[in-house]
């Protein structure tokens, strides 16, 4: 639909930015944390791009009063960060590091005392070493006691203070990635492991959800979903099942599954046939009752165009980590669906296809088919950025990138959808996980490279200055 005229962003929206503990703080051994499987993973050769690690990052754990002064100036309403589970439990449970809670405290103070909402990220990926080695991590159930004892002691501590919480960070993402491709830890490639180890995720953050319930009564929680919505290549019958499939397998999987409190049927049906469906055991299922949240967080960065692909046709292939434009390959599951360029849509040097619409048209199938409002937990765009004499950078790539789609974010709250909020990935250069620190996506620029940190300094981006106009005006001239 074609609007005339454009509603306005609610007031109180949460004009944001976010980051995440292993890809910011560094201080990755400091004041009694423990490892976490990012900690070794990184380190194991061949694993990321030129072996970089967020050992130092970029050293937000020493730097956090700095980096705030930066927002506060920007006038950022909101900070989504996550807190790892290592600093609070260096061995997974057993007894509380009062030391790794007392730097969150310290920060969550700090940005109240600037009015920034704080968004506090319960899991973004690094598990504490000791339960990968103890039970295998999210392979066993106990991995679900142990993360609502770590929840409930931010629940019992923060509630007071923060209002905004997201459980778990791209479970769909992290865990495709850690079972099916082998590319995060424990690097395994066993689609039956991973339907497992996906299913007790769902249970811990089911479980996470109703703990919050009592003791959070006037917060709000929600998982972030890494969520490409799906195109069929071609109106052919076949594309346009292989698209079905894919929606079902990529998105409606979680989403059903957290909102719902069920899989969905056809994909339920098909993974009993090929032995690969998760074990769900009695009382599961109330449990995952118990999970629907108040808010669905998304993480948007691209569409995905599927096509057919027959059983002997392509299989899971890795991502882009260089920043060579053009060498993504084509992935698929065989039998069902497989990815192809989209010829519709610029991509980024990464190959992500830039698609503003699709986030508007995401924001609506969500909200049509769930009805909760919906927080954009993360969108940005990685690309090199060049830091020019003077202290400049000239992002305007990114500021184009994010004018596009907090414009597409307009017209989706024009379409009736309940948007809390935006997040830009990311506030400042951090470590992307595989592509090393060339990948870059912050509004603030941080002078290091893979493999020498440098001074760290902090120089704000065209961007910057850019976001702080669209925030000051509530995005009135989006
Ligand atoms: C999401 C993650 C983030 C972040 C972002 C950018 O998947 O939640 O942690 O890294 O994507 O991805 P990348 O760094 O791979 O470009």
């Amino acid at each position: 639909m074609h609007h005339h005229e454009l509603d306005g962003f609610p007031q109180g929206f949460l004009w944001g930015a976010a980051s995440a503990a292993y890809q910011a703080e560094g201080a990755w051994n400091v004041d009694g944390k423990g490892p976490s499987i990012w900690d070794g993973f990184c380190k194991q050769p061949g694993r990321t791009f030129q072996g970089s690690n967020g050992d130092v990052a970029v050293d937000h754990y020493h730097r956090f009063r700095e980096d705030i002064a930066l927002m506060a100036e920007m006038g950022l309403k909101a900070y989504r960060f996550s807190v790892s589970w290592p600093r609070l439990y260096p061995d997974g449970r057993g007894p509380l590091n009062e030391a790794g809670l007392a730097f969150y405290e310290k920060l969550i103070d700090t940005l109240r005392a600037h009015d920034i909402e704080p968004i506090l990220t319960l899991y973004h990926w690094d598990l504490p070493q000791a339960l990968q080695d103890d039970y295998g991590g999210w392979e066993s159930r106990r991995i679900v006691a142990d993360f609502e004892r770590y929840c409930v002691t931010l629940f019992r501590r923060l509630a007071g203070k923060v209002r905004f919480w997201v459980s778990l960070n791209e479970q769909n993402y992290n865990l495709t990635n850690a079972y099916q491709l082998g590319t995060h830890p424990p690097g395994v490639r066993n689609r039956k492991r991973f339907f497992q180890a996906n299913h007790h995720a769902f249970l811990a953050n089911a479980g996470a959800i109703a703990a919050f319930r009592d003791l959070v009564p006037d917060g709000l929680i929600g998982p972030s979903f890494a969520y490409s919505p799906a195109y069929p290549a071609s109106p052919d019958p076949r594309d346009m099942l292989a698209f079905e499939n894919a929606e079902e397998f990529t998105n409606h999987w979680w989403l059903d599954t957290y909102c719902l409190g069920r899989y969905p049927g056809a994909a339920l049906a098909y993974l009993r046939k090929t032995g690969e469906a998760p074990e769900i055991l009695p009382g599961d299922r109330d449990l995952l009752a118990q999970g629907r949240p108040d808010f669905i967080g998304i993480n948007y960065y691209q569409t995905l165009t599927y096509a057919d692909n027959p059983p002997d046709g392509e299989t899971m292939r890795g991502i882009n980590t260089t920043g060579e434009k053009g060498t993504t390959p084509a992935s698929g599951v065989p039998g069902l669906y497989k990815t192809r360029p989209n010829p519709h849509v610029e991509t980024t040097n990464w190959d992500w296809a830039i698609d503003p619409t699709g986030l508007r048209l995401g924001l609506r199938r969500l909200s049509s088919r769930y009805g909760l409002p919906i927080l954009i937990t993360e969108n940005g765009l990685g690309e090199f950025d060049r830091l020019e004499r003077g202290d400049l950078i000239h992002d305007d790539y990114r500021i184009a990138y994010l004018k596009d789609h907090i414009a597409a974010c307009r017209e989706a709250i024009t379409d009736g959808v309940d948007l809390l909020g935006y997040c830009v990935w990311s506030f400042t250069d951090i470590l992307s996980w595989l592509n090393g620190y060339q990948k870059r996506y912050g509004l603030v620029y941080v002078d290091r490279d893979e493999r020498d940190p440098k001074d760290l300094r902090r120089i704000r981006k065209d961007s910057y200055f850019w976001y702080q106009k669209i925030i000051k005006d509530n995005g009135g001239n989006i």
